[in-house]
């Protein structure tokens, strides 16, 4: 007899934007305007669903939920909502609200109306449940009306909320906020209910999930970051000793995974997985002592991987051998303004060393692969400079991938609407880095971008809420300038799929982690297509397949 039922909505829309993807732009296909829900499974919507077990509540995740038709969902609720429900979730990860952009095909919009809308139908439907909303930041969830909403890692805060719908003492505090003309009910969980470290950070499956091998999995190592970058979001940073999980209940969810599912390949969620050469060794005993070899993908800091060679065996051991590198800029005076100051010639020397050693066949390994990413217009930053650092990376790591976007901050107005502001969101008008730049003097009959790309940078500038800054060096509009330059030239396309993006081509048996590994993209045997309309295709068959084995599910129940 369970302590009450839930349900949770998880998924995540997809696209390939362009901030996240150089080829977009060259490649010129239709892809570049649609959107799609994500083959990823909710990592929010399991860990929290895994908590609330563990405490004798009965919670069931549907996974991918925008693309439940509304009569799949309404049939769900129906086999699914008992007298014991206590509340819906929703886990959000990204705000929804940039899928009604003028970029994209009518599609997204018609997406973004009928998530909403089916919000308000099942509310309508279930007036008797309340719906409540989780994601780390609550810009994920606010475009829904929902009855309560929750920001930050939520574990504790949800077992209060459920105690408080069923009306047992319970210490829930509800603030009443009002975000964007509407009052809302907020849990801040981070400073309410910290959850973070989390020992036990342990994700269970259930076999209403339906796992398939092939799928890439979120796992969770530690919470928090050790630094403090300037223009970094995230609320848990400069922690100091251990924020890792567990070694037992690390092994426990691979080895879990492993024998049930047949897992393998991960995405790991730390904001830094190589903060620690202590964890990374915890871990590397961890998964030395697995019965199977895993391959993981994680954010790691390049100048600590550089500074540090003695935890590469580790790294390696782990399978952490796909790496996204947030290297920023490889301008040194712009790298120190936000916190990442290592001499630049350093970094590229041990750049081109980490790769030589984690691709080193004769000494036993050979799979590699990384993705960096960059900012464009980081005061100090000039056009020169930033095309000179992206021109020496395909020169000299032509395997690696790349992506860059401009700088996009928080201006003056929009300060108050973040939960959790970046160091330069907060103190860039009194250190005098930046000022705001008047868009209305800008002639938008002067501007030149190309005309695959036009539409996107125009909305960047003139509709979207973003912060027009401007430096002694460069400033807003000139960044997009030379964004637009370079997504839209033929030598940026890049060669290698991006680190956090395999779930598009392992979910549907295309491809396997080897042939990530060895094969650049191109259109013959030995190469992998670029994602394009016939894997979406395949995608959407993927989801479908699980919704009906969900509602069958219901029916044998
Ligand atoms: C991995 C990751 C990515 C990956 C995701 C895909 C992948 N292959 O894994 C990639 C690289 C694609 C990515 C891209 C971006 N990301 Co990102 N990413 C993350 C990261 C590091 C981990 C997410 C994760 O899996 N967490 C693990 C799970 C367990 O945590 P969780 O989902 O947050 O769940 C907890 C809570 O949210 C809450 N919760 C969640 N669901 C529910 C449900 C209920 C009912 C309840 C009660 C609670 C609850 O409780 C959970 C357990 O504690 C987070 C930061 C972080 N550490 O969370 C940023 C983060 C999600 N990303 C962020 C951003 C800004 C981006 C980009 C816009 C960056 C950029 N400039 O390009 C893009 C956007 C891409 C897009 N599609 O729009 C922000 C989102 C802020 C926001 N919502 O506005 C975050 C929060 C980091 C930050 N604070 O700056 N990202
Ligand atoms: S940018 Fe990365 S390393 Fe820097 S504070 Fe944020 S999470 Fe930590």
């Amino acid at each position: 007899m369970s302590k009450g039922h839930m349900i949770i909505l998880g998924g995540q829309i997809e696209s390939l934007e362009l901030t996240m993807d150089l080829n977009l732009a060259a490649t010129g296909t239709d892809m570049a305007k649609r959107v799609w829900t994500s083959v990823r499974r909710s990592p929010g919507g399991h860990r929290i669903a895994t908590f609330l077990r563990e405490q004798g509540y009965d919670v069931e995740v549907v996974d991918f939920w925008p693309a439940w038709s509304r009569i799949q969902l309404l049939k769900f609720f129906h086999q699914r909502v008992r007298e014991d429900t206590l509340c819906v979730g929703l886990s959000g990860m990204f705000p929804i609200g940039a899928l009604n952009s003028t970029s994209k095909d009518s599609s997204a919009t018609d997406l973004y109306w009928d998530m909403i809308q089916t919000i308000v139908i099942l509310k309508e439907r279930y007036s008797h449940i309340p719906f409540i909303g989780g994601a780390q930041n609550l810009s994920a969830i606010l475009d829904y009306g929902l009855d309560y909403y929750l920001h930050g890692f939520g574990e504790n805060a949800a077992v209060e909320m459920l105690k408080y719908f069923k009306r047992e003492f319970n210490t829930l505090k509800i603030e009443q906020k009002i975000v964007g003309g509407k009052t809302i009910k907020v849990i801040d969980c981070n400073k309410n209910y910290s959850a973070a470290p989390m020992a036990d950070a342990r994700v269970r499956y259930e076999d209403r999930d339906f796992i398939q091998p092939q799928e890439v999995l979120t796992i969770e190592l530690a919470r928090g970051c050790k630094f403090k970058c300037k223009f970094c979001q995230f609320p848990i940073l400069g922690v100091k000793g251990d924020y890792s999980r567990s070694a037992e209940s690390l092994r426990e969810e691979m080895l879990d995974n492993y024998n049930r599912w047949g897992t393998t390949v991960y995405s790991v969620s730390d904001e830094t997985v190589n903060d620690s050469p202590e964890k990374l060794s915890k871990c590397a005993d961890v998964i030395r002592s697995l019965p199977f070899q895993p391959h993981l993908t994680g954010y790691l800091r390049a100048d600590l991987l550089v500074n540090r060679p003695e935890t590469w065996q580790d790294i390696w051991d782990m399978g952490l051998r796909s790496h996204y590198y947030g290297v920023e800029s490889l301008h040194q005076p712009a790298g120190k303004i936000v916190g990442k100051g290592i001499n630049v010639d350093k970094l590229k020397n041990g750049l081109i060393a980490v790769r030589d050693w984690f691709e080193n066949k004769d000494e036993g390994r050979g799979q590699f692969r990384a993705t960096i990413s960059l900012i464009l217009g980081l005061p100090e930053e000039t056009r020169e400079t930033f095309l000179d650092g992206i021109a020496w990376l395909q020169e000299n790591l032509p395997t690696h991938s790349f992506n860059a976007c401009p700088l996009y901050m928080s201006g003056s107005n929009l300060k108050e609407n973040i939960q959790t502001p970046s160091v330069f969101d907060l103190t860039w008008e009194e250190e005098g880095y930046f000022t705001e730049m008047d868009i209305s003097s800008v002639d938008p009959d002067s501007l030149e971008f190309h005309p695959n790309t036009d539409d996107w940078m125009r909305e960047q500038l003139f509709k979207s809420g973003r912060f027009k800054w401007s430096h002694d060096t460069m400033n807003f509009v000139e960044a997009l300038e030379v964004f637009d330059e370079l997504v839209t030239n033929e030598n940026s396309i890049n060669i290698w799929p991006d680190v956090f993006f395999y779930h598009r081509y392992l979910t549907t048996n295309k491809y396997t982690i080897e042939d990530i590994y060895t094969k650049p993209f191109g259109d013959t045997e030995d190469t992998i297509q670029p994602f394009n309309e016939s894997d979406l295709a395949e995608h959407m068959q993927f989801i479908q397949e699980y919704i009906q084995k969900k509602l069958a599910y219901g029916e044998t129940a």
